[in-house]
């Protein structure tokens, strides 16, 4: 399997804990940068979270870049019902002389792909698009030279923020409107398929035996992260959105897509935030955006595993 250069924006975040630790610990993708975004929690504690969780893990060489630290109209709606006060609530986080890359993270991702040749890098967005948003608007020509888009957001049928809307997308719509709108290649791994990866007691056991301090650091996440959406979803096991997104990207076998068009809400009283898919026939020839369907959730939990694994104990 060829390795896939990745760049992921996030805002951790527990399930954006675990996808930046299967990033780093599976041996085909390359992280190439890491840029945070607000979402969960405020730009400064997604961006301190990030740090310290590239510290547990030992993920060096990867530069990280704070970006917008509000939606680009929209008011800042966070996620402390599920993720705390801290945006990692239930973990001690190490402290760490980790530091940023002095660019803004729009700058860091424009560079990133520009700097790389045509069509090998992948976006990997699993916070609100607020990033990407602005990076496309200030270089259009990132467009043409990504590989393609693959993002944890948004819904077909199944929505969490509101009746229809998902939470990554109903905090900043107009950011998503303008990403869902552009024509490069992209994935939505919305909330039908995240929900199919369930962090269930048998799965947390599996993840406890690895018996790494990373391994334990995951198992501290998704106890926290499991009463959350006890609580606020009624779900026995919690869903583990993000990492479904990077799952896609190391092995687009492990879920199945369907091609069909998707555009943003942007105005209605009771659905603005919803991502629209026109499952009508027939899906238009040049359409561009694709929807997962199913996840092979065995081989899902079986990469995430093998991840924790390769890191290792790497934490001093
Ligand atoms: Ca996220």
């Amino acid at each position: 399997m060829s390795t896939k250069k990745i760049i992921l924006d996030c805002d951790p975040g527990h399930d954006d804990a675990i996808a930046m630790l299967l990033a780093h610990g599976n041996p085909n993708i390359e992280l190439l940068a890491v840029t945070t975004v607000v979402g969960n929690q405020t730009l400064d504690k997604v961006t301190q979270n990030a740090l310290a969780i590239a510290h547990i893990a030992g993920i060096t060489g990867v530069p990280f870049a704070a970006g917008c630290h509000r939606p680009l109209v929209r008011d800042i709606e966070t996620a402390s019902d599920i993720h705390g006060e801290s945006g990692l609530g239930g973990v001690k986080l190490p402290k760490h002389s980790r530091t940023l890359d002095p660019r803004h993270a729009t700058d860091l991702i424009i560079d990133t792909i520009m700097s790389h040749p045509p069509k090998t890098v992948t976006l990997v967005p699993v916070g609100s698009l607020t990033n990407i948003a602005l990076a496309v608007r200030k270089a259009p020509k990132i467009v043409e030279r990504v590989k393609e888009v693959v993002l944890m957001g948004g819904g077909y049928h199944t929505a969490n923020r509101s009746a229809v809307a998902e939470f990554n997308i109903k905090i900043d719509p107009e950011a998503a409107h303008i990403v869902f709108n552009e024509k490069w290649p992209l994935t939505m791994v919305g909330l039908d398929l995240t929900h199919q990866a369930r962090a269930t007691p048998e799965i947390t056991k599996a993840i406890s035996r690895i018996n790494t301090k990373v391994s334990q650091f995951v198992v501290e996440l998704l106890e926290y992260y499991g009463e959350s959406y006890q609580k606020k979803h009624g779900f026995n096991s919690p869903p583990i959105h993000d990492p479904c997104a990077v799952a896609y990207v190391i092995d687009p076998t492990v879920m199945t897509t369907q091609k069909v068009p998707v555009d943003i809400e942007l105005n209605g009283t009771l659905t603005v935030g919803m991502t629209v898919a026109d499952f009508r026939y027939p899906i238009p020839k040049d359409c561009h955006t694709q929807v997962a369907v199913k996840l092979d959730q065995q081989r899902f939990w079986q990469l995430v595993i093998d991840a924790l694994k390769n890191i290792g104990d790497t934490c001093d």
